[in-house]
């Protein structure tokens, strides 16, 4: 199964379209069973849960890591890494490499390295151990309009577009899995939606904390939020992750 059924058969199955975003700080002790705690408690409102280097650098792969991802899979949930891969391309593999043999299902990677060198082989390795590649598009923080939002000219054409418009029709022809749209401009999410159309699923990340809201971004055309220190952090983050379960379910069946 690829990665884009994979994620919309948990979406469905949990009747939830939130990707935890587990970014626990370092100074919290006990780091892999308070994560493994979090995803146990919240598991009934997720589809998936997305790791990022924050938590792999105190944590380590080999075995935390590890124990982590296959805990999140004997709950039946899909297992993203948000590593923002962003290199040349041998490095790009390697990377993909170690984190896909720990087991994560998916890995973020940023389109700003290209293709010919840059994200080939980690797309080529994806496809070989059927895992996906989900691509920044529009980042979720201010200063996403300097990079992703800047006007660029093509050389032959001298046709001028958006970066993200760019990238979202990148993402389609290199076959993405998905991409990555902030929900703190809903306004990008309706522009970048009419380019990929039903080919790519929007994964919004910047709900809550960040000042996203969940149903807005819905309504916008994202098919699945991420959402992190406003579940984890919460006194009860099974019942923040419900609150935004239902907040989102709500809109969508009237
Ligand atoms: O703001 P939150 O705590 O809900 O976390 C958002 C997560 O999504 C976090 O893991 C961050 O690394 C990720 N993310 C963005 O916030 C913005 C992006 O454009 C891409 C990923």
């Amino acid at each position: 199964m690829v990665f884009s059924e994979l994620i919309e058969k948990s979406a469905r199955e949990k009747g939830s379209k939130i990707v935890l975003a587990l970014d626990l700080e370092n100074h919290e002790e006990r780091l892999l069973t308070r994560a493994i705690k979090i995803l146990r408690s919240v598991q009934d409102y997720i589809c998936a849960v997305k790791v990022n280097r924050q938590l792999v650098l105190p944590l380590g792969l080999y075995p935390n890591v590890k124990t982590l991802v296959k805990e999140a899979h004997r709950l039946r949930i899909p297992t993203i890494m948000d590593a923002k891969v962003n290199d040349v391309g041998h490095t790009n593999e390697a990377i993909a490499r170690n984190y896909f043999k720990v087991g994560f299902d998916a890995i973020i990677a940023s389109p700003f390295v290209g293709w010919k060198g840059g994200l080939e082989p980690l797309f080529n390795l994806a496809r070989e151990k059927s895992r996906g590649v989900l691509l920044l598009t529009y980042m979720s923080h201010e200063g996403a309009a300097e990079g992703y939002g800047q006007t660029v000219m093509d050389p032959v054409t001298g046709v001028r577009s958006y970066m993200y418009e760019i990238f979202a029709k990148k993402a389609i022809d290199w076959n993405a899995d998905g991409i990555i749209v902030g929900a703190t401009h809903p306004e990008k999410i309706v522009e970048i939606r009419r380019i990929v159309g039903d080919k790519l699923s929007i994964y919004s990340p910047g709900v809550g904390t960040q000042g996203g809201d969940a149903a807005r971004s819905l309504i916008a055309g994202a098919t699945y939020l991420i959402v992190g220190r406003s579940i984890f952090k919460s006194k009860n983050p099974r019942d923040a992750a419900k609150g935004v379960c239902n907040a989102v379910n709500q809109p969508m069946s009237m």
